[in-house]
């Protein structure tokens, strides 16, 4: 299979391209994280800065942790009889922090069967062909790096609120300023957001540390049935609808808890499993020496080299897990 010819731009060309468009429709991927819902933010406040008309709709709602970002931007959600219309009459679309069209699920036709400018701004692997212009940067920390230096191209003005989006971006994607791209430049980004109002407590106090106690109860029953395989050099962790039901909480409460299973010494790549109402969600993590994106692949996902994901329809929980340890195992044959 050949690549897909894609139209990767510079910053000076998507700036080029959003001067010239005045209605804009942000969106990003299901279940939106911390860079997806502050890079929308960010990139609200800088367009509405440039003064465009700004809307934000995603597939999904906001996470309860996120929802301090909802004051002075509005995150809608889908809704065909609103937003169809909108989409049709956009002068550009830009999706950010995902590269499938098909992550957009029932929003993908009307985002994709439009006739407005449909630009990509992200940093995972392997974007597909469904957008005219690809701001695609694999090697950036976060979907708000990516942001930050597009403001600096166009020498815009880092206000509080894009300084706050951007953050919350670039600490949730970065594991707290510890994963692999946690760069230098990385923290000298974050210096400049703190000298432009961000107070880093408050925000890690808000996104981190305010969670319900059903959630702890839950975090407790999914490491009790951690399961390590060959030789511990995989972890396994498992969520089901049960779970859910006793402790009640939602999928929405399994964010970040994979990265449990890497905190065991002699683990090599762990996964999580969740069961969702409809098939299963995988999370996969890597500490290094493989990467987890390609096995993501093989299951119709993908995300990074250490951090990826894939959803399955299979309703089996058994096979599934079955297909992710053998497929682990695997890794040490060779
Ligand atoms: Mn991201």
């Amino acid at each position: 299979m050949t690549a897909p010819q894609l139209h990767h731009a510079g910053n000076e060309e998507v700036l080029a391209i959003l001067a010239e468009r005045q209605r804009i429709v942000l969106t990003t991927h299901p279940n939106p994280d911390g860079d997806a819902l502050g890079s929308e933010y960010a990139m609200y406040h800088m367009l509405t800065g440039m003064g465009k008309e700004v809307r934000i709709v995603n597939i999904d709602p906001m996470p309860e942790n996120l929802r301090f970002l909802n004051g002075t931007v509005d995150y809608e959600t889908w809704n065909p009889v609103e937003h169809e219309e909108l989409l049709a009459r956009a002068d550009a679309i830009i999706a950010l922090d995902f590269n499938h069209c098909d992550r957009m699920r029932e929003m993908g036709d009307a985002a994709c069967g439009s006739t407005a400018h449909r630009i990509v701004i992200d940093h995972h692997l392997e974007p597909q062909p469904f957008a005219d212009t690809y701001l695609s940067v694999p090697n950036a920390s976060s979907t708000a790096e990516i942001v930050y230096d597009l403001l600096e191209a166009g020498a815009m003005e880092l206000t509080r609120e894009i300084a706050l989006g951007i953050y919350v971006g670039l600490m949730t994607d970065t594991g707290s300023f510890r994963f692999d791209r946690t760069t230098p430049r990385v923290h000298r980004i974050a210096a400049r957001l703190l000298e432009h109002g961000v107070d880093p407590l408050d925000i890690h106090r808000k996104i981190f540390d305010d969670y319900p106690m059903n959630r702890t109860a839950l975090l407790g029953r999914v490491l009790a049935g951690i399961e390590q395989h060959f030789d511990g050099r995989v972890t396994i962790l498992s969520v089901t609808r049960q779970m859910f039901e006793d402790t009640g909480t939602t999928v929405e409460d399994v964010e970040n808890v994979v990265n449990y299973g890497l905190g065991i010494r002699g683990v090599e790549v762990t996964a999580l499993i969740t069961e969702l109402e409809d098939g299963h969600k995988i999370s996969f993590r890597s500490r290094g020496k493989f990467s987890v994106n390609d096995i993501a692949g093989e299951f119709g996902g993908g995300g990074h080299r250490l951090a990826a994901g894939a959803r399955l329809d299979d309703p089996d929980g058994e096979t599934v897990r079955e297909k992710v340890i053998g497929r682990f195992g695997r890794l040490f044959q060779q």
